[in-house]
């Protein structure tokens, strides 16, 4: 098999040793770091989905799945673009899984595409609260509130949250990104958008999660 395909197949495998031989050769290879991910890794991680979701995979092999993902993700993140010669950060914003909900592997890709763009992002982790987004907006004065969610409650607790912000006052302090595989554009841009007097966008993937920093970022 190519190597690119090989490191889809190690994805659906869940087959850890031998990652560093192959990563080393899609570089070698040419292939940049980016595009391993886009088209080889997170093509592994949608056959995963689809095995899970038809029942012919157990929850233990997509765990190990997803630690292949994090260590391939690892391995490559050195070698990927980044922006050189920024002076200073493009601005802040705080990301976080909502509350309930463990995936961070988009998250984090999330993470190193800004990061590597210039972009300052304080990564609070899994599982978290609005009150501790607040916070951490606070503490570290961003400009904006990112939130990952890819189970369907999570697009509730996404909503609540908005509430919860709208409750507080703080709409209008804190642009809201939201991304994740339960999300839809409707989803966000319509129903979303038409109870949240602030500013909220919806992000299908990091690279647009990226466009839409800068005019987020006042
Ligand atoms: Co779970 N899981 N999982 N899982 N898992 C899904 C999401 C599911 C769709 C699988 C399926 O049934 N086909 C399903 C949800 C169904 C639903 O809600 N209707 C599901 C389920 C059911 C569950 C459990 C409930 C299973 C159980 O316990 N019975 C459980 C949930 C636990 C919990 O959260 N409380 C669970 C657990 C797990 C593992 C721990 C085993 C593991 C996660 C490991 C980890 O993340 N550390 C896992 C995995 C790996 C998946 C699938 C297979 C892959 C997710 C992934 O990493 N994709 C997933 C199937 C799927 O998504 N098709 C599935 C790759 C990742 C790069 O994509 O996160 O979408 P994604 O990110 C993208 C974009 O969405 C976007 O950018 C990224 C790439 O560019 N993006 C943003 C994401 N966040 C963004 C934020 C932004 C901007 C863009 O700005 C803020």
């Amino acid at each position: 098999l190519p190597v690119g395909e090989r490191l889809a197949r190690r994805i659906v495998d869940g087959a850890r040793k031998g990652l560093e031989g192959d990563i080393d050769e899609a570089l070698a290879s040419g292939i940049p770091a980016l595009k391993i991910v886009n088209d080889h890794l997170l093509e592994g991680m949608k056959v995963v989905g689809e095995l899970f979701g038809s029942g012919q995979m157990q929850l233990p092999f997509v765990l190990q799945s997803a630690e292949v993902m994090k260590g391939a993700v690892a391995l490559l993140e050195p070698h990927m673009e980044r922006v050189e010669g920024e002076t200073g950060s493009k601005g802040t914003i705080v990301l976080a899984t909502v509350r309930g909900d463990v995936h961070d592997i988009g998250k984090n890709l999330v993470d190193i595409i800004l990061t590597n763009n210039g972009y300052t992002v304080v990564n609070i982790g899994i599982k978290q609260t609005i009150g501790a987004m607040i916070g951490a907006a606070e503490e570290h004065r961003a400009d904006v509130i990112g939130m990952s969610g890819l189970l369907v409650k999570s697009t509730v607790v996404m909503k609540e949250n908005l509430e919860e912000l709208t409750s507080r006052g703080l709409a209008g302090r804190w642009p809201v990104l939201l991304g994740g595989a339960a999300l839809t554009r409707t989803y966000v841009e319509d129903d979303l958008a038409s109870m949240f007097p602030g500013t909220v966008r919806y992000a299908r993937d990091a690279f647009e999660g990226l466009r839409l920093m800068e005019p987020l970022v006042k």
